[in-house]
């Protein structure tokens, strides 16, 4: 028998020119981006499509079983702590350089469009390569703090590296914030900081998980001595963890972290013993201080979790029209189809809110007259949240797609779930990002956002998305009775405030998104967004009841 000629096999997905096959993205960068930008533009979004789809996908699927590795002694005794990166990720860091995915995001020359170039470059690089664009995420939030840090020395001397095109000289940063204490709450942070006699600082403690712990530099908080407690008494500090041979400075790698997915990230934890350190601005207001970070980490997680949907799409629908089953190809079975239509509609509106958030960034980066930081700061944690729980929900109905197939490890297809698993967790949990959205509502009220939804959903009143406009209506009057609740109420009800002004926000951007395609085309092309919007609309799109009578948050208190 296992000479036996196999009868059938069956061919496998595959991927094709990831910008050229992604209408969303494709339709996103017509209506937002100046048309000789885009001309200009144009060429590298289809090399980068080509590579992922391609060289990259396959380099991936080959690097599979490859883990990061921390050798910690030497064979005579000599600590070394040293990890050897997985090839994908060496390779990663060169590309990732070339391609400017830091370094665009600061080109002046594309303006208030910086952003949304650099996080569609992004798009097509992030799902072939291994998370790579976790260092990449961190590295932009310390380009962005010591942008607009008053410590021109730390500027000059560390921006030029983490803006490199060269991967030579490119610099990536660590972002070292969990400790076994604070993890979600970072204001319980132990480590501490203190000044020698000729003033200089340094940092001892336990740092818990640090992902990308070969990075060349990072920003981290500690307490200075004699602070206060709470995260008013924390500052936020520089390190280079590495001497000029290379070795780690006053650092022990005490082990890598044996994770459920991301695994190519050599996440670690660490014992600093006294690492020096250079306060990048004041002795306090630490988490203040490193807010900007997190918001841009957040920023790069949501588009991540939209690059893990699209990826689990395209796989799933190459295979629907190679799958046979039950007689039929699984493209030709109505049930099949509208699962895969679902998923896209699902896609194409957590890729819209994400889009939406990230050309509000580059607004509010370059003082547009249009900008409005207020709205950035309330989507940021809202699209963050929302994205994250739709990409877990997309890559497991990816697997579903390929029956007992996408439970096997081979594949490459459960790395998908378990990657897009870290999204709700990492940068805030979905908890934490739904109490940080009632703190920027509490700031701010809720009038900025209500502002632009009303903008965005004004010409939709016409005939062709008709529909879109009054489902759009709809949600948006029922918005002051979700917020209008004493603090305990709000409290309790976070999450599901959170949601319904993310999937409301979701909406609102795809159906735009749809009213300015057909403006723009009448090819059949330009129809593909209004399809999506109103499968979202009128099958995806649901708003959870807020609970006031305190049944679901008493529950198992005693
Ligand atoms: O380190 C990590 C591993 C790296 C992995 C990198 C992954 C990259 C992914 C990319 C995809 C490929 S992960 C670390 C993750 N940890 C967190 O995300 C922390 C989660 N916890 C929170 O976000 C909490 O809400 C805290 C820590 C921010 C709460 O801090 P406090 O101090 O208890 O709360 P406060 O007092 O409300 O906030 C302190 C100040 C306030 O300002 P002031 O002092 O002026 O009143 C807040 O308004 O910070 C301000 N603030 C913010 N400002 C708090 N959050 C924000 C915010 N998001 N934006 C602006």
């Amino acid at each position: 028998m296992p000479n036996q000629p196999l009868s059938f096999i069956q061919p496998p997905p595959q991927l094709g020119n990831e910008y050229r096959d992604d209408w969303l993205l494709s339709a996103w960068l017509e209506s937002a981006l100046p048309g000789p930008m885009l001309e200009d533009q144009r060429d590298m979004f289809d090399e980068l499509g080509r590579r992922s789809g391609g060289e990259w996908y396959r380099l991936q699927l080959a690097d599979r079983l490859n883990e990061p590795r921390l050798e910690q002694w030497s064979p005579w005794g000599e600590r070394l702590d040293r990890i050897e990166l997985t090839p994908l990720w060496v390779k990663a860091k060169t590309w990732a350089a070339e391609y400017g995915l830091v370094a665009t995001g600061y080109d002046d020359k594309l303006g208030e469009h910086a952003r949304t170039v650099q996080f569609a470059r992004a798009w097509l690089f992030i799902p072939s390569t291994d998370f790579y664009g976790c260092p990449l995420a961190m590295t932009d939030g310390a380009a962005r703090i010591l942008s607009d840090a008053d410590n021109r020395e730390l500027a000059e001397r560390a921006l030029p590296h983490l803006l490199s095109r060269d991967g030579e000289t490119f610099w990536t940063s660590g972002q070292w914030m969990t400790e076994t204490i604070g993890g979600s709450d970072v204001s319980a942070t132990e480590t501490t900081a203190e000044k020698d006699g000729d003033g200089r600082w340094h940092l001892t403690g336990r740092k818990w998980f640090t992902s990308a712990a070969t990075s060349e530099m990072a920003l981290t908080l500690a307490r200075p001595e004699g602070n206060a407690e709470g995260s008013r008494g924390l500052a936020l500090f520089y390190v280079e963890p590495h001497d000029a041979d290379g070795r780690l400075q006053n650092i022990e790698i005490l082990r890598l972290k044996d994770k459920l997915g991301t695994r190519k990230l050599p996440t670690a934890e660490l014992w600093l013993d006294g690492v020096p350190a250079t306060p990048v601005g004041g002795l306090d207001r630490g988490v203040a201080a490193i807010t900007p970070m997190l918001n841009l980490t957040r920023t790069w997680n949501a588009v991540t979790a939209c690059t893990l949907m699209r990826r689990g799409i395209a796989l799933a629908t190459s295979y629907a029209h190679k799958r046979r089953a039950f007689g039929r190809l699984l493209i030709d079975q109505p049930l099949h189809r509208q699962t895969l239509a679902a998923m896209e509609a699902d896609y194409a509106a957590a890729a819209c809110a994400t889009l939406a958030m990230v050309g509000e960034l580059g607004r509010a980066e370059h003082a547009h007259p249009g900008a409005s930081p207020e709205l950035l700061r309330i989507l940021t944690p809202m699209v963050k949240l929302g994205t994250a729980r739709d990409a877990v929900a997309c890559t497991s109905e990816t697997l579903e797609c390929f029956g007992g197939a996408g439970y096997i490890e081979d594949t490459g297809l459960p790395q998908l779930l378990r990657d897009a698993q870290v999204l709700s967790i990492w940068e805030g949990t979905t908890n934490v990002l739904a109490l940080d959205l009632l703190r920027a509502l509490a700031a701010s009220g809720i009038e900025p956002w209500l502002a632009s939804m009303r903008a965005r959903i004004a010409p939709l009143d016409d005939e062709r998305t008709r529909e879109l406009h009054a489902i759009a209506c709809r949600a948006l009057e029922q918005v002051p009775g979700w917020l209008d609740h004493p603090a305990d109420v709000l409290e309790a009800n976070a999450r599901t405030i959170a949601m319904n002004l993310y999937r409301t926000t979701a909406l609102v951007e795809l159906a735009g998104l749809a009213h300015r395609s057909l403006t723009r085309s009448a090819e059949p092309g330009g129809q593909k967004p209004l399809t999506a919007a109103l499968h979202y609309a009128r099958n995806r799109f649901s708003l959870g009841p807020i609970d006031t009578h305190g049944a679901g948050w008493s529950v198992n208190r005693d």
